[in-house]
C-alpha cells in the first residue's frame, strides 16, 4: 500500500504485476461476516416473536425503534394522509415504477413449455407465483422507497397474492411517506411497522395480526441477514430467502479514455452506503498522472458529501488495483464477483462478452450505477460478498416458482413403459415397475 497523509481521504494501491497469489486472493476477500456469531444473537429475539407474536413484536420495536404502538401493521387501502409527498418526488418515483415495471415485465415466462420428448410423451412446465412475500425495506442511516420498488414491482408482476412490506417504524409510530407511496403502487396487501431480526421473524411466522409469507426478500443489516439465514433452516417456518446478503459493493474497471472525475463519483456513491462497503478500482495501464487525479477527485469529492464521515470509513478499507490489460482487470473482476461492475473502457461494450461473474453491469462513462441503483429498468437488490459466482439478482422469476407436468398417451405408455419397468427393476424398487406393467397388462388384454 502507498503511504497516506492523515488527511487525505485514499484508497490503497496494489500491483497485479507484482502481487503474490497469496496476496492477489487476500485482494479478492471481503471482510469476514461472522454470520455463526449474528445468528445465536438474533436467535433469542426471533424465538420471542415466534412464540409471543405482537406483544414481543411491539416491546421489541419500542426499544430498537423507540416507537410506541398499539398496532404494529397497517392494511391497504393505506390512509392518504400517510403518503404526502413532494410533487417532483411522486413524479420522479413514478417514472422509476414504469422503468422498473417495463423491464420486469418482459422477464416473466407465463406462456407454458411444452415438449413431447416421445412419440404420446408430453412434458411441460408453467409458472406460479409465490402466494405471500414479505419484502424487507431497511430504515437506519437513509431511507429507501427505491427498495421497495425494486421488491415490490417485480412480485406485483409476477402476480403474488399477498405482498407484506416491512420497514423500521420512526419514533413516532409513522413510516416513510414514500414507502408508503411505494406500497401503494405496488399493490401491498400490508405494511408491518417493524425493522430487524423481529420483522423478518413475524413474516416468517405470522403473529396474530402479521400475515405469515412463503418467501422473505432484501437487503438489511447484519440483524436482518441473520434473521433471514435462521428462520430458512427452520423447517417450521417453511419460508426461502431470495439470497445470503452482504455489505454493499463496486468494482470499475478504467483505462485512460476514463474521466477521473466521474470514476472517483462512481466509487464514492457505493462508499457512502456504509463504512462496511466495499469499493475496488481496477485501472488498466494508467499512467501515475492519471491514477493521482483520480485519487484527487475522489479526496476533493467526498468532502464535500454528507456522508463523508461514512465515506472515510469506507475508502480507506478500499483499493485500487493496477492491470495491464483489459482481459486481466476483467479476469480480476470475475474472481471477485462483485455486485455492481462499471466499466470506463474505450471498449466497454466489448469488454461485457468477456464478464462471467456479476450482479448488474454498468457499461461506458455515461452509465453511473445510481441509475440502475433508482430508476434505468434493473433490479439493485443484488449478490454480494462474492455470491454474483452463484446467484442472480432479485428479478421476476424470483417470486415465481416452476410446476412440471406430464401427459402420457397409450401408445406412448408403450414404448416409455419397457424402459421405465427396467430401471426399476434395477433399482430393485417393484411397487414402481408395477405400476408401469400393471397397465401394460390392461392395455393389452
Ligand atoms: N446501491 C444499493 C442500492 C441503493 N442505492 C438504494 C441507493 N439506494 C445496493 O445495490
Ligand atoms: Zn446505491
Amino acid at each position: 500500500p502507498s503511504g497516506a497523509s492523515t488527511d487525505f481521504i485514499r484508497m490503497r494501491t496494489y500491483d497485479l504485476s507484482t502481487v503474490s497469489s497469496a496476496e492477489r486472493n487476500q485482494l479478492l476477500r471481503r471482510p469476514v461476516l461472522k454470520s455463526d456469531e449474528m445468528i445465536s444473537k438474533v436467535k433469542p429475539i426471533v424465538d420471542d416473536v415466534r412464540i409471543r407474536g405482537d406483544a414481543a413484536l411491539l416491546e421489541l420495536t419500542a426499544k430498537f425503534d423507540q416507537a410506541k404502538l398499539t398496532s404494529p401493521i397497517m392494511h391497504a387501502p393505506f390512509p392518504e394522509d400517510t403518503m404526502q409527498i413532494d410533487d417532483k418526488v411522486r413524479q420522479a418515483i413514478d417514472q422509476a415504477y414504469a422503468n422498473i415495471r417495463k423491464f420486469h415485465e418482459a422477464q416473466t415466462q407465463n406462456s407454458t413449455l411444452k415438449v413431447e420428448t416421445m412419440p404420446g410423451v408430453v412434458c411441460s412446465r408453467f409458472a406460479r407465483p409465490v402466494a405471500r412475500v414479505g419484502l424487507y425495506v431497511p430504515g437506519g442511516t437513509a431511507v429507501l422507497p427505491s427498495t421497495a420498488l425494486m421488491l415490490g414491482i417485480p412480485a406485483q408482476v409476477a402476480g403474488c397474492k399477498e405482498i407484506v412490506i416491512a420497514t423500521p417504524p420512526k419514533p413516532d409510530g409513522s413510516v416513510s411517506p414514500e414507502v408508503m407511496y411505494v406500497a401503494k403502487l405496488v399493490g401491498a396487501s400490508t405494511v408491518l411497522k417493524a425493522g430487524g431480526g423481529q420483522a423478518v421473524a413475524a413474516m416468517a411466522y405470522g403473529t396474530q395480526t402479521v400475515p405469515k409469507v412463503d418467501k422473505i426478500f432484501g437487503p438489511g443489516n447484519q440483524w436482518v441477514t441473520a434473521a433471514k439465514m435462521l428462520v430458512q433452516n427452520d423447517t417450521d417456518a417453511l419460508v426461502s430467502i431470495d439470497m445470503p446478503a452482504g455489505p454493499s459493493e463496486v468494482l470499475v474497471i478504467a483505462d485512460n479514455t476514463c474521466n477521473s472525475a466521474f470514476v472517483a463519483a462512481d466509487l464514492l456513491s457505493q462508499a457512502e452506503h456504509g463504512v462496511d462497503s466495499q469499493v475496488v478500482l481496477v485501472a488498466v495501464n494508467l499512467s501515475q498522472a492519471e491514477l493521482s487525479a483520480i485519487e484527487k477527485a475522489v479526496d476533493e469529492q467526498a468532502k464535500a458529501l454528507t456522508r463523508v464521515d461514512i465515506v472515510r470509513q469506507s475508502v480507506a478499507k478500499s483499493l485500487i488495483v493496477k492491470a495491464s490489460s483489459v482481459e486481466e482487470a476483467v479476469q480480476f473482476s470475475n474472481d471477485y464477483a462483485p455486485e455492481h461492475l462499471i466499466l470506463h473502457l474505450r471498449e466497454a461494450n466489448a469488454a461485457v462478452s468477456l464478464v462471467e461473474n456479476a450482479g448488474s453491469v454498468f457499461v461506458g462513462p455515461y452509465s453511473p450505477e445510481s441509475c440502475g441503483d433508482y430508476a434505468s429498468g434493473t433490479n439493485h437488490t443484488l449478490p454480494t460478498n462474492g455470491y454474483a459466482r452463484q446467484f442472480s439478482g432479485v428479478n421476476t422469476l424470483s417470486f415465481q416458482k416452476h410446476i412440471t407436468s406430464q401427459e402420457v398417451t397409450v401408445d406412448g405408455l408403450k414404448v416409455l413403459g419397457p424402459v421405465v419397468a427396467t430401471l426399476a427393476d434395477c433399482e430393485g424398487l417393484d411397487a414402481h415397475a408395477n405400476a408401469v406393467r400393471i397397465r401394460l397388462r390392461h392395455i393389452s388384454s
